[in-house]
């Protein structure tokens, strides 16, 4: 896992090489579906209502048609750079506390995208039906997946697993968004402006967007099954990590016991996931997450994508966009998000200097 820790494009080059690789048939099918280039230089085809990265259309078509979710199951549901990474070490290490001595949580040598694999980004991406019966270090199996509520396979849907949604207020994640990719287009590729990356998360053109429809796709669920799905929002787990560890863990199935939280368990997990831990581990600072799932159970399809691993940790603060965004950008944004939200009970947390919480009433 550790090479270097050197910025490259090969997010963007993988997603080239994948679309070069799809056979006739496949390029026909795509050819009826809307594309743009969005703001991250990668092609995003507009399927079953959402924005789906080229780079792993076949797998959500495979996935879709073969996965076989267990009851046992629990998926980790998010947007991409709503707080998936943290999402993964917290649960990891809640649902699996007892399966590893307490001083060596796998999470202290690997990066957690390694420890919670993508459905789609890894164990579909060069397999269409690959077996998963055994697929995760320990059990019960934990996944995650970046597809709208709508798209999910129907298993997923109707089986009894579990579902852990984790969303953020849209400006702070459009921030986060516009730094992630804007770095990862490496050389050879124009720098995207924010008024492009702006209007462009405004049009809802994102990797799984609309920002909107994943975030209410998955929050109306959540109000019909609410032992299905827990939703959760990145302000209220950084304002209080505790009671939403112990509510994650009642949630997992898991509850801490008495004993647990006199022996400070949940305190050692929100550290040991905390992003100031997080960051400054040695994997993850010069480590590097490899995507595609390229173990040897799918040998000789090894088309694989990496990023450096210190690209999933940038600052990790709530508001950071007011340092960004324009006056008339934070106006137009809030707009969006009053009409967006009015009438559906959720709300988010701006926490800026000039913006109050935005309420759907
Ligand atoms: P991904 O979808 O590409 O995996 P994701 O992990 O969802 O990205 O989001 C990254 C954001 O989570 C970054 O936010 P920022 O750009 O505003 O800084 C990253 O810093 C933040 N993050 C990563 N790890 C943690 C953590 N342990 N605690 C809190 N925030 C975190």
């Amino acid at each position: 896992m550790e090479k270097t820790n050197k910025c490259n494009s090969s997010f963007v080059s993988t997603a080239h090489d994948v679309e070069e690789s799809w056979d006739d048939e496949f390029q026909q099918l795509v050819q009826t579906f809307p594309k743009d280039k969005g703001f991250t230089g990668m092609n995003l085809y507009f399927f079953q209502g959402f924005w789906c990265p080229s780079i792993v259309l076949k797998a959500v078509i495979s996935c879709q048609k073969h996965f076989q979710a267990f009851d046992s199951d629990i998926i980790i549901a998010t947007l991409p750079k709503c707080g998936t990474t943290w999402l993964k070490a917290l649960t990891f290490s809640t649902l699996y506390r007892n399966q590893f001595p307490r001083e060596k949580n796998p999470l202290l040598t690997y990066n957690p995208h390694s420890l919670v694999r993508f459905i789609d980004y890894d164990f579909y991406f060069n397999d269409t039906c690959p077996d998963l019966e055994n697929c995760t270090l320990y059990q019960p199996r934990l996944f995650s997946i970046h597809l709208p509520y709508a798209s999910l396979p129907t298993s997923i849907k109707d089986s009894n697993c579990k579902i852990v949604y984790l969303c953020r207020n849209p400006m702070d994640t459009l921030i986060s968004f516009w730094s992630f990719f804007s770095r990862l287009r490496g050389e050879g590729f124009e720098p995207v402006s924010l008024d492009e990356a702006f209007e462009m998360f405004c049009q809802g053109i994102i990797q799984f967007g609309p920002f909107f429809d994943h975030v209410l796709g998955y929050w109306r669920a959540s109000q019909e099954k609410s032992s299905k799905i827990l939703f959760l929002q990145y302000e209220d787990l950084k304002e209080d990590i505790n009671s939403h560890l112990k509510k994650l863990a009642m949630f997992l199935g898991v509850p801490f016991t008495e004993e647990e939280e006199k022996q400070g368990v949940v305190e050692e997990i929100a550290k040991i996931c905390s992003f100031e831990n997080m960051k400054d581990l040695e994997v993850n600072k010069k480590g590097v997450q490899t995507f595609g799932y390229p173990q040897e159970t799918f040998s000789g399809k090894t088309k694989t994508f990496e990023v450096p691993c210190e690209a999933f940790f940038r600052k990790a603060k709530m508001g950071d966009w007011s340092n960004y965004l324009t006056p008339s950008m934070v106006e137009r944004l809030e707009k969006l998000i009053q009409e967006k939200l009015e009438n559906s009970g959720l709300t988010f947390k701006l926490f800026s200097k000039t913006s109050k919480d935005i309420t759907s009433t």
